[in-house]
This record gives C-alpha cells, sequence and structure tokens, in this order.
C-alpha cells in the first residue's frame, strides 16, 4: 500500500491560527443523530458531469486499491488532532475513472442522514484527499463516519463529509449544510476561513 505523508501545512506554521491540539482524544462533531447504515444497500455514486458515471456497492467498493494518508485535522470549532493515519482509496484515482469534464469546477457531496458540502474540484486533485474506511489502522466508528468518509486535510473539517455516500461535479458552487448557515464556502485553516460573515 502507498503511503502518503502530508505536511498539511505546505510549510507553513504546522497548527492554523486560533486552533488548540486535542492529543489522543478524538472529538464527534456530527449535526444531528449518527445515521443507521446499511451495508446490503449502501452504495457510492459519482456523477453530474462527468464522462463516466460511477456506482459501487460495498463489495465493489472493497476491491479498490488503497492509500494511506497521515494528514491533521481542524475543526473551526478550533480543535486540531495531528497526525491522524487514514486508510482508503484515493479521491484522485476515482477521478481519473469518473473523468469529470473541464466546466466541473465544483463539486458537491451528500451523506446518510441528509448533510452536504461542498468545494473546488482542484482540492479533490491534491494527493491527501481520501474516501477514507480507517483511521489509525482500525475500522472508522460509526459516529467518525463509518463505513465511509471524505477527508480533505487541508481545508476545515465540515468538508469531510462522514457516511459519504454521493459525489456530484457541478460547474457553479453549490453551498451545502454549513456553508448555507454561515460558514465559508471555502474554509482555508491558515486564513481563518470559518465564516462566510464578520464577527
Ligand atoms: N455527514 C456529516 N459529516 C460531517 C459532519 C456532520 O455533521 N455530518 N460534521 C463535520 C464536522 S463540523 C467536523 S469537525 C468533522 C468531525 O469529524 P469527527 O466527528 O470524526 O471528528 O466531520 C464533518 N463531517
Ligand atoms: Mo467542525
Amino acid at each position: 500500500m502507498e503511503r502518503i505523508e502530508i505536511d498539511t501545512a505546505r510549510g507553513k506554521e504546522r497548527v492554523p491560527p486560533g486552533q488548540y491540539l486535542v492529543g489522543d482524544r478524538w472529538p464527534i462533531l456530527t449535526y444531528g443523530p449518527t445515521p443507521m447504515v446499511d451495508l446490503a444497500i449502501w452504495d457510492f455514486t459519482m456523477g453530474g458531469l462527468v464522462e463516466n458515471s460511477l456506482r459501487f456497492s460495498w463489495d465493489e467498493w472493497n476491491e479498490l486499491s488503497t492509500v494511506e494518508v497521515v494528514a491533521d485535522m481542524h475543526c473551526v470549532t478550533s480543535w486540531s488532532k495531528l497526525d491522524n493515519v487514514w486508510t482508503g482509496v484515493s479521491v484522485r484515482h476515482l477521478l481519473e475513472m469518473a473523468r469529470p469534464n473541464p466546466e466541473a469546477e465544483f463539486f458537491s457531496v451528500h451523506c446518510d442522514g441528509g448533510y452536504t458540502t461542498n468545494a473546488p474540484v482542484a482540492e479533490l486533485r491534491e494527493e491527501d484527499a481520501v474516501f477514507a474506511t480507517h483511521h489509525n489502522g482500525a475500522p472508522l466508528e460509526a459516529g467518525h463516519g463509518g463505513p465511509m468518509r471524505l477527508v480533505i486535510p487541508r481545508l476545515y473539517a465540515w468538508k469531510s463529509a462522514k457516511w459519504l455516500r454521493g459525489m456530484e461535479f457541478i460547474a457553479e458552487d453549490k453551498s451545502g449544510f454549513w456553508e448555507r448557515n454561515g460558514y465559508h464556502a471555502y474554509g482555508d485553516p491558515w486564513q481563518e476561513q470559518r465564516y462566510s460573515f464578520r464577527l
């Protein structure tokens, strides 16, 4: 398995401004309850502005090759957890299969439980973006997004959607749940892009 160690901070100060470290603790941050996920009917789809729409059952998903990404996690509510080992499918790898059209500049994801979020497709092309099934070697617990979640380490963690079920490629940015409720459209922790309004 390929192991990718990411300098999430890209040479900047390791911990972004205004963040504190949680050490070995790992808070669960979910809006609403943890959804029930039935693997017998679970699927993951990639569609919208792509050459090849993709759909995987849970068995098919587990046939895909995996990578290990070591990366930090920064929640907009100010906690950071360093050196997480995420195991899963490289997002880049699936982009090569789905082949988004040139006009697909943004994506929107949806989850079991109804959560949504969005970001530029360019973020998915970074080597540290992963569809994770494991954290520090163990299958993701339900509270942390098991069976599968998106991880985009370079953005605030609300973009790292848990219980992921689908990804849509779109031409115009489309706000997800927190983006409609006052969070920043992009969410770069080093620029403290926390909220879309000024406090
Ligand atoms: N489906 C879903 N994904 C989600 C959330 C959520 O409420 N629902 N919360 C987000 C937020 S705000 C954060 S900080 C991280 C937290 O991940 P964790 O609970 O595994 O620490 O998940 C993100 N992904
Ligand atoms: Mo968060």
